[in-house]
């Protein structure tokens, strides 16, 4: 019997324990709704039993429905008997049950833990412009959160998120409605304009609810948050602890500073007018071999907004580029492999609804491989445990789980046969953040990698036919016009980019590679280009980062910019400014048409797959032509002579006009082509951006970029 069916079979066990009565047909989906199954459930009991409270998490809800006579039944819908769940401490004393050992059992439920079950009411809200980017992905930040929140058997948690056609005044609404006792906002880059209307609209009322945000963005920005509102508090990291610890200070069980990893003002300092700021102490990055995946409320609503699914087994990076704050990330921790097939199972469900989506996770690992001495067989595990839940799969990772110039050819051999295997078992795409090829930048970036250690990388890659993704940072405030004509050289190369070899053993790879003749017999002979993600992408200075403080040091740093989480910088040399200006420009009039087709290509496979990805081939062809010309418009100018910058913009925006009149005649050869492979669903979404992106006119900022090339 499917997990599904038992599930539901004792559901309908409960209600007749309950009430002597038969549960009326109800959608499975619900399992997967806690609020909705409890709201199915009162109505089919009215009248027959009491209240009712449905809590735990996806892999074990407790359905919790009072008998007439007071008593109450206590289900475990997993089939598991009560004694081995995990209790929280806070249910001694308060429930207790008759038949520890059975998953269903008469219990005494006293106030407190009626109360408990479903207080406080919490809000997880998720903001979003939809007009930036079309296509959801399943909101991870909120769905972690909420598994932590239902974990404690405390409140009732609800998910609302505005890709899925939820919408700011909804939000407002909800809020000022008072259903909820906790908001938790979650917010990453560009919400910041949306984060102050929810929150000016909240701490406008009379009694405002208990308000925490969290989220990359927040993390940034936690000064001036706490300075514009007071009463904020903020989740400074993963906020699974964070979460379980404001529900128990709620109920008055721990002190506001004994909640992990909070950033807020606290009491009055000194004569009483200044408020001091106050950290509590940081949870230890997720035990990440305990949990962290999420409750599936709302991937049903991702599907039918024609969203893709996300989990990661693994949070965390071994490295600390200087451009990547790692605050509230933290250093790697990797999932155990055997948490996963549960997961995975309960993914697949909601798939089995949507048969029209790619069956496709995208792995939203910092760094999918790790650190640890086991690092390759654990990658090897989670592929296969992925694989055979039937799942295709992408992630990111970096170019030393393929290349390290410190070691030999057997260590070299044992990951190439390591990528190998890793595309058998369902690698349909693994993204590298290459960011250059050249040494002096990588150095700056703190990359760890070499120039030539990122060439072996892409060169074995191509030869072993593993799909992947590059980033690469084009512009960068600190470099030099000669860093800048090594970049589009390097991004030029026809030697890195090799055919598959699938003939050829991984030794012979790992060998092969760094004979040059050898690689010249293999190369494809495309430039390297065309396995960038995003052309012309632009250093941001985020926050907190190291690299914005060097450029802070070189007095090259403007204004702070916290909707995006960073600070706005000049160039040392100020053409390259004004080629980055330019370049960004490009970038945002391209970027919803090229996100869309990044989007599509997500969820479709086959013959429609290739035709997304060849649209994409041409608009990063005319990237790589506006690049080559810009830098030629450079070298007009000498460096010294800031008085050039209007000749030097004018010339370059000449160039943009006539390069996107030319990528408006190929792309509409090439778009028609894409829409007759397209699924019907699919074309509509095509067009509507197609349409937007042809009749845009002139050259502005969005303020989107997407190197994090996800
Ligand atoms: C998906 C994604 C995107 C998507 C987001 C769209 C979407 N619909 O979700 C897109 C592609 C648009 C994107 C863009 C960018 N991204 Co991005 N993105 C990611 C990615 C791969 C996954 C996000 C995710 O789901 N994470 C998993 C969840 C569980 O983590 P989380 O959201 O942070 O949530 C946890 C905590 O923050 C906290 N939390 C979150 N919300 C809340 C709410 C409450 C109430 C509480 C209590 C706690 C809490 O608890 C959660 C669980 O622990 C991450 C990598 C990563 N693994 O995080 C990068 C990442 C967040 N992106 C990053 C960057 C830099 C960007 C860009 C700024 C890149 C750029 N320069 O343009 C752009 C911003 C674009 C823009 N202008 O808005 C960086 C952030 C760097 C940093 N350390 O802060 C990351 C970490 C990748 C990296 N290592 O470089 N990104
Ligand atoms: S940019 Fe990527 S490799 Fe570098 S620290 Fe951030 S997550 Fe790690």
């Amino acid at each position: 019997m499917n997990t599904v069916k038992a599930e539901i079979l004792r559901l309908a066990g409960t209600v007749r324990y309950a009430a002597g009565i038969e549960l009326p047909a109800v959608d499975d989906a619900v399992l997967v709704e806690p609020l909705r199954l409890r709201t199915v459930l009162e109505a089919g009991l009215a009248g027959a039993a009491g209240q009712v409270r449905v809590t735990g998490p996806l892999e074990r809800r407790l359905a919790c429905v009072e008998r007439l006579d007071a008593r109450w039944v206590v289900a475990d819908l997993s089939g598991q008997p009560h004694q081995t769940r995990a209790w929280p401490s806070w249910t001694s004393g308060h429930l207790e049950l008759e038949d520890p050992g059975s998953w269903l059992s008469l219990a005494r439920l006293d106030g407190t833990a009626v109360c408990r079950l479903s207080r406080p009411g919490v809000l997880l809200a998720a903001l979003y412009h939809p007009e930036y980017f079309p296509l959801p992905r399943f909101p991870l930040g909120i769905s972690d959160v909420a598994r932590a929140a239902r974990s404690t058997l405390m409140g009732t948690v609800c998910l609302a998120d505005m890709q899925l056609g939820v919408t700011l005044a909804d939000l407002v609404h909800q809020v000022r409605a008072g259903s909820f006792d906790i908001v938790g906002v979650s917010a990453t880059f560009g919400q910041h304009d949306l984060m102050t209307r929810l929150l000016d609209a909240a701490y406008a009322l009379p009694l405002p609810p208990l308000i925490v945000a969290g989220g990359s963005l927040t993390a940034r920005n936690e000064g001036l948050l706490l300075d514009r509102y007071p009463r904020l508090l903020i989740a400074r990291g993963g906020g699974e602890a964070t979460i379980e610890g404001l529900l128990a200070h709620w109920h008055g069980d721990i002190p506001l500073d004994q909640v992990p990893g909070l950033g807020y003002n606290g009491g009055p300092r000194g004569g009483g007018l200044a408020i001091s700021r106050r950290r509590t102490a940081r949870p230890l990055t997720r035990d990440a071999t305990a949990d962290i995946f999420p409750e599936l409320d709302l991937l049903p609503a991702t599907f039918g907004h024609h969203g893709v699914a996300q989990l990661e087994t693994s949070r965390g990076c071994t490295n600390f580029c200087s451009f990547c704050p790692r605050g509230h990330k933290g250093m790697w921790a990797g999932s155990a492999p055997e948490r996963l097939p549960w997961m995975l199972e309960q993914m697949r469900r909601v798939f089995d609804r949507y048969p029209h989506i790619s069956r496709t996770v995208y792995l939203v690992d910092e760094e999918f491989i790790g650190r640890d001495s086991d690092a390759g067989s654990r990658a090897l595990e989670v592929a296969r445990v992925v694989h055979e839940a039937g799942f295709r799969w992408e992630s990111s990772c970096r170019v030393d789980q393929v290349v390290r110039l410190d070691e030999g050819l057997g260590w070299h051999a044992g990951r190439a046969r390591m990528w190998r295997t890793l595309v058998q078992r369902g690698l349909r795409r693994m993204l590298f953040g290459v960011e250059s090829g050249v040494d002096s930048i990588l150095d700056r970036f703190a990359k760890e990698t070499t120039g030539q250690q990122n060439a072996l990388a892409i060169r074995t890659l191509s030869a072993l036919g593993v799909p992947t993704r590059f980033t690469y940072i084009t512009f960068d405030h600190l470099m030099t016009l000669e860093e800048l004509k090594a970049s589009y050289a390097w991004q030029g190369r026809t030697d890195l980019l090799l055919r598959p070899l699938p003939h050829l053993t991984p030794e012979q790879i790992a060998r092969g590679v760094r004979d040059e003749d050898f690689a010249a017999g293999a190369a494809t002979g495309s430039p390297l280009h065309t396995a960038i993600s995003y052309m012309l992408v632009s250093m941001e200075c985020l926050i907190g980062a190291a690299y914005t403080r060097k450029v802070q040091a070189a007095g090259l740093a403007g204004m702070v910019r916290p909707s995006m989480g960073r600070v706005d910088a000049r160039f040392a040399d100020w053409r390259i400014g004004v080629a980055s200006h330019w370049a960004q420009m490009w970038v945002d009039r391209n970027f919803a048409l090229d996100y869309t087709l990044k989007s599509l290509e997500k969820v479709l496979d086959g013959p429609s797959w290739h035709a997304v990805r060849q649209a994409r081939a041409v608009l990063k062809d005319t990237a790589y032509t506006v690049l080559g010309e810009m830098i030629a418009a450079i070298e007009t100018e000498p460096p010294g002579h800031p008085e050039g910058e209007h000749r030097l913009s004018a010339r370059i925006g000449a160039i943009l006009d006539m390069q996107i009149g030319l990528l408006h005649a190929r792309m509409d050869d090439t778009v028609r082509e894409v829409a007759v492979s397209l699924p019907a669903s699919h074309v509509g979404t095509l067009y509507r951006e197609y349409e937007r992106w042809q009749s845009a006119d002139g050259w502005r900022l969005i303020n989107v970029a997407d190197p994090c090339g996800t």
